[in-house]
């Protein structure tokens, strides 16, 4: 049996003021196309497969139009609501889009439902024109009030109790799965020690959200992830899990990596396997910093991605723009450094004797001026937030 992984779809996302709906729209009828060649008859969709809770019609046409033509290709869709997707919506469609285009929703926090099993968090589906059974295991993304009560947070309970107890949740869909048919995941969730952005920066800010790698349950032939828009293995022995990334760079903190879809494989009797497949219609991320000359001389190399530029100039916006216009012909915003106030900043900072205030020392001035002065505790964490690498897919 032969899965493809995708999610973090983010339909309807801007890119800064741009719509990317033909990209959005390019990269689905890329990843059915992906699901032909490959022969694959069943897609894992992890969540956020919108970018807002309401999306637009348009947007919301895009997505259908995808769950329809997979039907047509005899691929089945097996998805989970992630934490931008509205859980009650996917709940009122679920009924609806089981009938009509062979796609299982798991929009609920529950283990497996023996008097109903549609309903369960764990339900065994029958995958292509073999009808060959599957066993999906659904956790959409786990709201805290869902699990922290209202009572633990008045005692004080620890936030680490979020991570077991969504942990608590995949043991729970793994025990007692039926033996010898494949058992998959797929799960909108956090894992700690993710990589995220473009560099080797991993998700070290919220310990006490993600859930350990090792509490990955073992029982399970492959889990697929959503929620850290970076495509990566996750967790090692005895574990085939990933996040499959999103299709496409989102944001301009998601620049260095490719996007793909995750083709995986499972035959009875031996450990599944999974590779990559890389999607290319998407139009990649950079920025660029410089001068003018500068920034045109690096644009060269990556004409048709979309680009962030960072320039230093004193010309006014217009001139700078028909500069650089003709040659980055998918400019997002050009942001602009003043040599001249720069200039002045640091002569002004050099005659104070000293070089630049440190942000804590900023905070201290601004907060004195307000009239409401921090403590050194608070002036503690907010240099913990700030020096924390912050994860893209919080937004
Ligand atoms: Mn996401």
């Amino acid at each position: 049996m032969r899965l493809l992984h995708t999610g973090d779809l983010h339909l309807g996302k801007l890119l800064g003021r741009k719509s990317r709906q033909a990209e959005q729209q390019a990269v689905l009828d890329e990843i059915l196309a992906v699901a032909q060649r490959e022969d694959v008859h069943g897609i894992l969709l992890a969540g956020d497969m919108f970018e807002q809770r309401v999306p637009t019609p348009e947007v919301e046409a895009m997505l259908y139009r995808f769950l329809l033509a997979a039907q047509q290709q005899q691929v089945a869709v097996m998805l989970v609501p992630g934490n931008h997707d509205a859980p009650g919506r996917w709940r009122a469609l679920a009924p609806l889009l089981s009938r009509a285009a062979n796609v299982h929703v798991f929009s609920d926090l529950v283990g497996p439902n023996p008097d109903h099993p549609e309903k369960g968090g764990r339900r065994i589906i029958e995958i292509g024109p073999q009808r060959e059974p599957l066993v999906v295991a659904g956790l959409p993304w786990v709201p805290w009030r869902a699990v922290v009560t209202g009572n633990a947070l008045q005692e004080g309970v620890e936030q680490s109790t979020y991570a077991d107890k969504v942990a608590d949740l995949l043991d729970a869909l793994a025990d007692g799965a039926p033996k010898g048919l494949p058992l998959v995941l797929v799960a909108h969730l956090l894992v700690s020690q993710s990589l995220v952005g473009g560099g080797e920066q991993r998700l070290t800010l919220n310990e006490v959200w993600g859930i350990q790698p090792a509490r990955l349950p073992e029982a399970f032939d492959y889990i697929a992830l959503g929620h850290v828009h970076r495509p990566q293995s996750v967790g090692s022995l005895g574990r085939l899990a990933r996040y499959c990334g999103s299709p496409m760079q989102l944001d301009f903190g998601e620049t260095g990596w490719s996007p793909e879809v995750v083709i995986i494989d499972i035959a009875s009797g031996q450990p599944a396997r999974a590779r990559s497949v890389p999607l290319v219609s998407p139009r990649p991320l950079s920025v660029l910093r410089g001068t003018v000359d500068e920034v045109i001389a690096a644009a060269s190399g990556v004409a048709d991605h979309h680009l962030l530029l960072h320039i230093t100039s004193d010309l006014p916006l217009s001139q700078v723009r028909a500069a650089v216009d003709p040659q980055c012909p998918h400019i997002v915003d050009v942001r602009l450094t003043r040599v001249a106030v720069e200039t002045e900043r640091a002569v002004r900072l050099t005659r104070e004797g000293g070089s630049a205030p440190s942000t804590r020392d900023l905070l201290v001035r601004y907060s004195t001026a307000a009239k409401q002065p921090l403590s050194d505790e608070d002036l503690n964490v907010f240099e913990q937030l700030l020096s924390a690498p912050l994860s893209g897919e919080q937004g």
